[in-house]
């Protein structure tokens, strides 16, 4: 036993002790402990993390862009007061990821910089223009619904600082749907001309909301090894269908009809809908959706033009820092 430890290489020794590590690792995390910043994890984990949370951040950052655009056009102050708040939540909610992301190692400079050149995801329902009022209504109650089914688990994620961050994107996601849903209710009880508004906005947001929960089961690629870490908690499949199962009652109470004729509930009540154009999908992620190279020069043009406001920042902090050192001294 002696000599057999002596005659393993320095390799061997890191392996055998990375393997009694992912062994305790994994034992935590089927224990329900929450793995924290400072904690041993396995290399993968922290980059299936690191990944799945910047691009949800990105998703966020870029996701104030078809919103921000009706800011100046609401019909109203009351509702202007409630969009500017929910775009000001939802760049908050990028600011907590980056923040959670940042626990992994990557700095947010890093990450921003992969996403504006391309190389990092973000979700792919923000590639599809809001072409009316309505569209802000059908963000509110479909994109944040989805958005809310998805988020609710990620409150159990086995990371912790992204788990923390969960709970109150999730609070503020909530008040997001009602308002969208609310939005909603008013066109469809207003005129012929504004039921249809929300119809059309309806028709032409659905399927990319299906899309929003991710490949199915068997093309998704991360999901073994996010459920067996607990990142996941449910399928991308079974997401996708718990949100079918709580809208069609909404969209019925609204009076307008979901865009998908065939769909009928089976034995065990679960709406069955038809197939998805996983090519739609496909080609959005491929950078060719109706706004993909809109929303990517827009953000670049907003992160060239407050390269000021960086450089601001980082000067006062330095010099605050400076200041403070010459206090104590
Ligand atoms: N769009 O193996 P899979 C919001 C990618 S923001 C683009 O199933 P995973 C809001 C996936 O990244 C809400 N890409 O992956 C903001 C992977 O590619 P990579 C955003 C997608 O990670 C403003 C590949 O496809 N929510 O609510 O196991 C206003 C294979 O997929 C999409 C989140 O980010 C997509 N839809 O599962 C209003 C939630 N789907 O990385 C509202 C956190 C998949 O290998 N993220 N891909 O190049 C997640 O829960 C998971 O990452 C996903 C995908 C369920 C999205």
């Amino acid at each position: 036993m002696y000599t057999q430890a002596l005659n393993t290489s320095d390799t061997d020794d890191r392996n055998i002790e990375d393997a009694a590590r992912a062994g305790q690792f994994q034992a935590r995390v089927d224990a329900d402990e929450r793995i924290e910043p400072n904690d041993w994890m396995p290399a993968a984990y922290r980059k299936t993390l690191t990944r799945q949370i910047s691009q949800h951040a990105h998703s966020e950052i870029v996701g104030m862009l078809p919103e921000g655009n009706w800011i100046t056009r609401a019909p109203t102050l009351r509702r202007k007061a409630a969009l500017l708040a929910k775009v000001q939540d939802e760049c908050g909610h990028g600011l907590y990821l980056y923040a959670a992301a940042e626990t992994l190692g990557t700095s947010r400079e890093e990450l921003v910089d992969l996403m504006l050149a391309g190389k990092a995801k973000y979700s792919s329902i923000f590639n599809y223009p809001t072409l009316t009022w309505a569209d802000i209504g059908a963000i509110g109650w479909l994109v944040d619904g989805a958005a809310i089914m998805n988020q609710i688990p990620l409150c159990r994620c086995s990371y912790g600082p992204y788990a923390r961050a969960m709970i109150r994107v999730c609070k503020e996601e909530s008040f997001h749907q009602r308002q969208g849903f609310e939005i909603m209710l008013t066109l469809s009880r207003g005129s012929e001309e504004q039921k249809a508004m929300a119809q059309s906005a309806l028709d032409r947001w659905w399927w990319p909301v299906l899309m929003m929960f991710g490949p199915p089961d068997k093309a998704s690629q991360h999901s073994d090894t996010s459920t067996k870490w607990k990142i996941k908690r449910f399928s991308n499949d079974e997401l996708r269908q718990k949100f079918v199962d709580a809208t069609v009652s909404q969209a019925q109470f609204l009076g307008l009809t979901i865009p998908d004729p065939g769909m009928k509930q089976d034995e065990a009540g679960h709406w069955v809908y038809s197939a998805i154009d996983w090519n739609e999908f496909n080609q959005v992620l491929a950078g060719n959706g109706p706004c993909n190279r809109d929303r990517l020069a827009a953000r670049r043009k907003a992160h060239d033009e407050g390269a000021w406001v960086r450089e601001a920042a980082q000067t006062f902090a330095e010099k605050r820092k400076q200041r403070l050192a010459a206090q104590a001294a």
